[in-house]
């Protein structure tokens, strides 16, 4: 478990050699069943310019990733899945699945919360060039952003994803990428969290429509209590289940 800040003292001394903010947190190339569980990342950022890596990101044909119950809070970027549209990687898989031509292939991303209140937050979560993730269950807002691009995107067309149960600000997909795309919820009002930026990403009584509104997934883990998404008439949507 890992707890992970970067600090106002820190951010000052990020190789930006490139035009770039070129740190992150956890960064895996060609990696097989890895499971990130149950860290903290924050303020992953460079402010003004460049667009830092993510806090946890598999690529170069990863496999098999989970990635849970982690908190990233006031990071550009959150959690990706494979880069770029032509980002295959070298590893070799003897069995090939999916033709293997893909940035990542498998894996879960479930009961996260990803949360931001400043300007240089990006995207959520970034799937690219993967097949067949399973996003479920994740809570993924913003209140600010002047970049703000999306909560969760997915992108190109070898991404096959499934993504449902979610508690978002915005889904897009873009380049041809496809999916089982359900039961998320966008633009979820502020008053549906209790206090983020207190660090309480609980749900509150007044989120009809998270409360009860998502379907029994198989992979959908624990929630950011520990606790199964069972409570009610039906799973709720984010990484909380809200007790009744
Ligand atoms: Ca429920
Ligand atoms: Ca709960």
């Amino acid at each position: 478990m890992l707890d992970l800040p970067l600090t106002d003292a820190g951010r000052p001394r990020i190789e930006r050699s490139t035009g770039g903010c070129y740190t992150g947190g956890i960064d895996v190339h060609a990696g097989r069943d890895w499971v990130v569980r149950g860290n903290r990342f924050e303020g992953i950022y460079c402010a003004g310019e460049g667009l830092a890596e993510h806090a946890v990101h598999f690529w170069k044909r990863s496999r098999g990733t989970l990635v849970e119950n982690n908190v990233i809070v006031n990071c550009a970027r959150g959690v990706g899945f494979g880069m770029g549209d032509t980002d295959t990687g070298s590893r070799v898989y003897a069995d090939a699945p999916y033709g293997g031509d893909l940035g990542h292939i498998d894996g879960v991303i479930r009961n996260n919360v990803i949360f931001a209140d400043i300007d240089y937050f990006d995207t959520g979560i970034e799937i690219i060039q993967a097949r067949q993730p399973i996003i479920v269950h994740n809570t993924v807002l913003s209140w600010k952003g002047a970049g703000f691009f999306s909560s969760l995107d997915y992108r190109f067309a070898r991404t096959q994803a499934v993504i449902q149960n979610n508690l978002v600000r915005r889904v897009t997909v873009r380049d041809g990428a496809t999916g089982t795309v359900d039961h998320n919820l966008e633009n979820a009002p502020e008053s549906y969290v209790s206090s983020p930026t207190q660090g309480d990403f609980h749900l509150t009584a007044a989120a009809t429509g998270a409360i009860d509104r998502g379907v029994v997934v198989a992979e959908g883990g624990l929630d950011l209590d520990g606790e199964p998404h069972t409570a009610g008439a039906a799973p709720d949507l984010g990484a909380d289940e809200r007790a009744p």
